[in-house]
């Protein structure tokens, strides 16, 4: 199997909490980390696809066509199993402005199905461009349920109302550190990241 071995990676995402946790588990690699901050000018492409991995497939597809760079995307979300996986790959974009709007919607929507709780996910699904055109990928998934109220203020999005048992803990009542090492970010970039030093 040819190695890939890139001295210069494009993170390419506009949410600062994700570039956050990637920069703390790809860091100590012999690799230079480029972020979109890099590249202003971009636009962001339209995510249409149905599933986590075609839309990390367009990100990623994008960004490297816009910059010429060895490029990583990953599309993520929440999926609540009463809500029959909702908000999924519209987590991002779900109903209300703010995350607390979001996380009344939740609940709203948890109430008319009688359920204040659920068992619930994360996904992060990852895509890297290799020289040859083709595309590197993985996923990674955590296994949690909704806290509602939320509790914590640590991490992102989501993370307050996602609660994992093992910490008998929210995600956002966690170190950057714990977060990654059980997270479906966690997963997918450590992956990437044994792939890049093999
Ligand atoms: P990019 O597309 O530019 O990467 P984005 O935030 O729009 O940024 P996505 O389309 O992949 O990214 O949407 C992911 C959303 O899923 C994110 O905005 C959060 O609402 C939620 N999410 C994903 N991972 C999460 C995590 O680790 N903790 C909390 N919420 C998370």
């Amino acid at each position: 199997m040819t190695v890939f071995r890139p001295t210069r990676l494009l993170i390419a995402t506009t949410n600062a909490g994700k570039v956050r946790e990637i920069r703390g588990i790809l860091g100590d690699l012999p690799i230079t980390l480029a972020t979109l901050a890099d590249h202003a000018e971009l636009p962001e492409p339209e995510e249409t696809g149905s599933t986590f991995a075609a839309n990390a497939r367009i990100k990623a597809l994008a960004y490297a066509a816009g910059t010429g760079e060895v490029t990583v995307a990953e599309d993520s979300g929440l999926e609540i199993d009463a809500l029959d996986g909702e908000p999924g790959v519209r987590s991002a974009r779900f109903n209300g402005e703010s995350y607390v709007e979001k996380f009344a919607t939740i609940a709203r929507l948890l109430a008319e199905r009688g359920a204040t709780t659920s068992t619930a996910r994360f996904v992060c699904a990852l895509a890297m461009t290799l020289p040859d055109g083709r595309l590197w990928e993985t996923t990674g998934t955590v296994e949690g349920r909704l806290q509602l109220p939320a509790r914590g203020d640590a991490g992102f999005g989501y993370d307050p109302i996602f609660y994992y048992p093992d910490y008998d803990r929210t995600l956002a009542e966690l170190t950057d550190q714990e977060k990654a090492a059980v997270s479906h970010r966690g997963q997918a970039f450590r992956r990437l990241r044994d792939y890049l030093s093999q």
